[in-house]
């Protein structure tokens, strides 16, 4: 199922949720190397989102600025590649939403406790973004905003629960976009938090 989301946003609902287990279980393999982490603004505060990344980047925040990084700067090591599945499973997305030549390079992999929030930003940290994002959400269901070029045009709002994927492209790419604060729940997968993965290419 295709669902238009906005001009080149691309919902595949579903898509994933066979694979959910062993999604998570690669994540769980992630995080034992590189743990998630609550990561610090430019501005000085704490991301309420938690984070951690495979591939041979990850994206990165702190005081002096968001990036991309070949090592986990709380292990001083390279981050875990990204498993042959995740791959696999990003790039048909990918060619479902109408990217037939995207190559992911790097996972980021976002854990929404309850009450996590991420405010209205655009992805701009990658080089190339003719290439789109496809983001994979599991456990507790969240609401997304996304909405224009500019911070001040309206939003609109789309919940994602387990096993839906979004392909990120064209017009959208560029889109401002944000998560309101993941609600109290229980989900039998994820316990007490959602858990978000981005497939990027940033090189
Ligand atoms: C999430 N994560 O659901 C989202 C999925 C992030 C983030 O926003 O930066 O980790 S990616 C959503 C996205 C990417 C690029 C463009 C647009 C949305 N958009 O145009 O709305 O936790
Ligand atoms: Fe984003």
């Amino acid at each position: 199922v295709r669902e238009e989301l906005a001009p080149g946003a691309v919902v595949l609902r579903h898509f994933v949720l066979q694979h959910t287990k062993a999604i998570l279980a690669q994540v769980a393999s992630v995080v034992e190397y590189s743990p998630f982490r609550h990561m610090t603004t430019p501005g000085g505060y704490d991301m309420s989102v938690a984070m951690t990344n495979c591939g041979d980047y990850g994206w990165v925040t702190d005081r002096q600025g968001y990036r991309y990084s070949r090592k986990d700067p709380l292990t001083g090591k390279p981050w875990p590649p990204i498993a042959p599945l995740l791959s696999q499973l990003a790039i048909e997305a990918a060619e479902q939403g109408g990217f037939s030549n995207f190559q992911p390079n790097v996972c980021l992999i976002n854990r929404h406790a309850i009450g996590a929030k991420m405010s209205l930003h655009q992805d701009k940290d990658e080089k190339n973004v003719n290439y789109p994002i496809v983001s994979m959400s599991f456990g507790l269901p969240a609401v997304f905003q996304f909405g224009g070029l500019f911070r001040s045009d309206s939003v609109q709002k789309c919940v994602l629960t387990q096993g839906d994927v979004v392909v990120w492209g064209g017009v959208s790419r560029l889109a401002y976009h944000g998560i309101l604060p993941v609600k109290a729940g229980y989900h039998s997968d994820t316990q007490d938090c959602r858990i978000n993965l981005t497939f990027r290419q940033v090189d």
